[in-house]
């Protein structure tokens, strides 16, 4: 029945949802009780959402920080990947925050792609370099990307782009499903459980994964000034949520409903053995070095 209502929901947000097929997955959930499409491989005309996105002059912002031995590691794969394979035909700003300007990789970009570095402080503990891109983020759509792009995306640095990541997965709020949790029943989904935080929760919708999460710039700014906010009166009440900004993302999605959200296609873990759903990898976790990467 949700799947009904869904359908005729879709209408209003993107021409092309209208097409979008909610009943050609039988094996997985296609759509969310508050009536957002759930995107699977299988379900959607790419070439359709190319043609709506061009007419409406969609245009993607990207942001990626590759801060201290993050750069060497993982950002000359993760960009060359992008260009093979991110919001191919639309145009697209990459947004690349480092400490270490001078060694961004010098890329040929694809007609209508740039790329802007933006010099960032290296934050000493690695918690904070990975929450406060909140901050960061919120800063520059509002200095750049609200002048020159419809759409953000912010993405983690520690992947490589392995399949179609297309306009399809374009919306007002967009959401990624956790591929270790997806499976798994709502109540043991590790959301922050500690009351004097702000991320508490105590029941939730999914467990999302913060290494993709997008939207109209409007949107991604109020997500990010939001989480900021609530990540910086826990420090005032020396508390740290237990995922750190993803504890702040899945707290903001729970209060403010995703239009969109994307299966785990969109961020799969090649570790993970029980994925007889997935049928395209679309973008593949790096594997981590721990060790050497977290020896700060
Ligand atoms: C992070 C952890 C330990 C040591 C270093 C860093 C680090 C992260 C760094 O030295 N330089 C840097 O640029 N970063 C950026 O922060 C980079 O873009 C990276 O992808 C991102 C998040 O850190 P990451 O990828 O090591 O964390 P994950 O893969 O465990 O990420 C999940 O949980 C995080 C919070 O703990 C974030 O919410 C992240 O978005 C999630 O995917
Ligand atoms: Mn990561």
């Amino acid at each position: 029945l949700t799947v009904d209502k869904c359908a005729k929901m879709l209408i209003q947000d993107n021409s092309a949802d209208a097409s979008l097929d909610l009943w050609s997955r039988h094996d997985v959930q296609t759509c969310t009780s508050w009536n957002a499409p759930i995107i699977w491989e299988g379900m959607f005309d790419p070439d359709l959402y190319d043609q709506t996105h061009k007419k409406k002059d969609s245009s993607v912002a990207l942001t990626v920080f590759a801060v201290g031995r993050y750069l060497d590691a993982y950002l000359d794969s993760f960009l060359r990947s992008s260009e093979r394979h991110f919001m191919s035909g639309l145009p697209v700003s990459y947004y690349v925050f480092t400490d270490t300007p001078e060694k961004v990789p010098h890329l040929e970009l694809g007609p209508n792609r740039s790329l802007t570095v933006v010099k960032v402080e290296k934050l000493p503990r690695w918690q904070d370099i990975s929450m406060m891109r909140m901050k960061t983020i919120s800063e520059i759509i509002r200095k750049e990307i609200r002048h020159c792009c419809t759409h953000v995306f912010c993405f983690d640095v520690d992947q490589v782009f392995t399949g179609r990541f297309g306009s399809e997965a374009l919306g007002d709020s967009v959401a990624l499903l956790h591929s270790h949790s997806y499976h798994r029943p709502n109540n043991r989904f590790p959301y922050d459980r500690n009351p004097k935080s702000e991320a508490h929760m105590s029941a939730g919708d999914f467990y999302y994964h913060a290494a993709i999460f997008g939207g109209s710039w409007w949107n991604v700014k109020a997500l990010t000034d939001s989480c900021y906010h609530s990540i910086m009166r826990d420090k005032e009440n020396k508390v740290e949520a237990r995922w750190h900004d993803e504890s702040h993302l899945n707290k903001y999605f729970w209060l403010h409903k995703p239009s969109r959200v994307l299966s785990p296609e969109y961020c799969w873990d090649s570790r993970v053995n029980h994925g007889w759903d997935i049928k395209i990898t679309r973008l593949l976790w790096a594997p981590k070095q721990y060790n050497t990467l977290r020896a700060l």
